[in-house]
């Protein structure tokens, strides 16, 4: 190579070889600025100064990019990294709060993940974490929304440019549980992430997570999904509770139901948690639909089943008193360091 060829050789390099490798490329022992030195005793006598110099001159360019990138790297060794801090730790400020400092503790919604798991896993159910990238055949076919029904605006749903969903729902799981856990008895909680391309407000989030439940096997009916969902928010708010089941609707259940509960607040009497009506409406649910089973594998002529969405983060709402979603995902320390 001459002289021109390697410059024009370092520019790419430069841009494309770790520091090591270009001390190995150029100027290792028999690296290619080593050899240009070593033509230097075989050239015309007044063409070497100007040679040596400009040989030199890349020795120099090439050393200071190893010397420089070193630098950037060793910053960024030390640099601490914490990928769930609740701020860009990346960004560079005067004095950031260090980890140790902040004594970090897990997220309240996934401390009332656990929690809520916890019960579940107690009365026999088997937990299956949802997916956060799926399709439209879990997002709407597998469910009864067949292509073009109304419903299917009923869920702002995010799409990417291939035609991926990003699930509105967690019901997005039914199809693999069914499938998964059957044939029946089937009983499964599916948490996971939920996304609606909705505008935001102290109750509704763009990102949330939703627990799904379903629970399959012979003879199954709406008194064993009143019985099973009243004894799993009992626990979980650790107080009695009046029910009320009243219709809504989904095309994925028949019945299609809303789970409403007293509120555990104020008994009744009306306060700033239940909207001063006395109730809470906590949850979608009712019994599976026919057409939900037979896509899961399940003969519905042998097997009945029920099947609930309920959202994290508006239990998490009532449970610690915070009386804005959006507090969730902030990401305010002040906020945070309470839990
Ligand atoms: C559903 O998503 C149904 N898939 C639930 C279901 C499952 C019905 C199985 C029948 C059988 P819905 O859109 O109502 O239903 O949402 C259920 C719960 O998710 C709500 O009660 C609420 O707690 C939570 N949720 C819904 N949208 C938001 C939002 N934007 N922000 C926060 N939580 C939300």
């Amino acid at each position: 190579m001459n002289l021109s060829e390697i410059l024009k050789q370092i520019d790419d390099d430069i841009h494309s070889l770790s520091p090591q490798e270009l001390k190995n490329k150029y100027l290792a022992k028999n690296g290619l600025l080593p050899n240009l030195f070593e033509n230097i005793k075989n050239m015309p006598v007044e063409e070497r100064k100007d040679f040596g110099s400009k040989v030199n001159e890349i020795k120099k360019l090439i050393e200071e990019n190893i010397e420089n990138r070193k630098t950037v790297i060793e910053d960024m060794k030390y640099e601490e990294i914490d990928p769930s801090a609740p701020f860009d730790i990346n960004t560079k400020v005067e004095k950031r709060p260090r980890i140790l400092d902040l004594k970090g503790s897990s997220h309240p919604l996934m401390q009332e993940l656990e929690n809520i798991l916890d019960i579940f896993q107690r009365m026999g159910f088997d937990v299956m974490e949802s997916k956060q990238l799926d399709d439209d055949f879990h997002m709407f076919e597998s469910l009864n929304f067949p292509k073009g029904h109304p419903a299917r605006d009923m869920y702002d749903t995010f799409w990417t440019e291939d035609g991926f969903v990003l699930p509105a729902h967690t019901s997005t799981m039914q199809n693999r549980a069914l499938r998964r856990y059957g044939p029946p008895p089937i009983r499964v909680v599916l948490p996971g992430r939920c996304f609606r391309n909705e505008a935001t407000d102290a109750s509704h989030e763009h990102t949330f997570y939703q627990i799904e439940g379903i629970y399959v096997d012979k003879g199954i009916s709406l008194a064993h999904m009143q019985g099973t969902i009243k004894e799993y928010l009992e626990r979980y708010l650790e107080t009695d509770l009046e029910i009320k089941v009243q219709p809504s609707y989904f095309p994925f259940t028949e019945p299609d139901t809303e789970f409403v509960i007293s509120c555990p607040f104020c008994e009744k009497k009306g306060c700033s948690t239940c909207g001063y009506t006395g109730w809470i409406e906590l949850m979608g649910c009712g019994m599976i639909h026919p057409n939900v089973l037979i896509a899961g594998g399940i003969d519905p002529k042998e097997y009945s089943g029920f099947a609930w969405g309920v959202g994290l983060d508006r239990l998490t709402l009532i449970k610690r008193g915070i009386n804005d979603i959006r507090k969730l995902r902030d990401g305010d320390l002040n906020f945070l360091k309470q839990f």
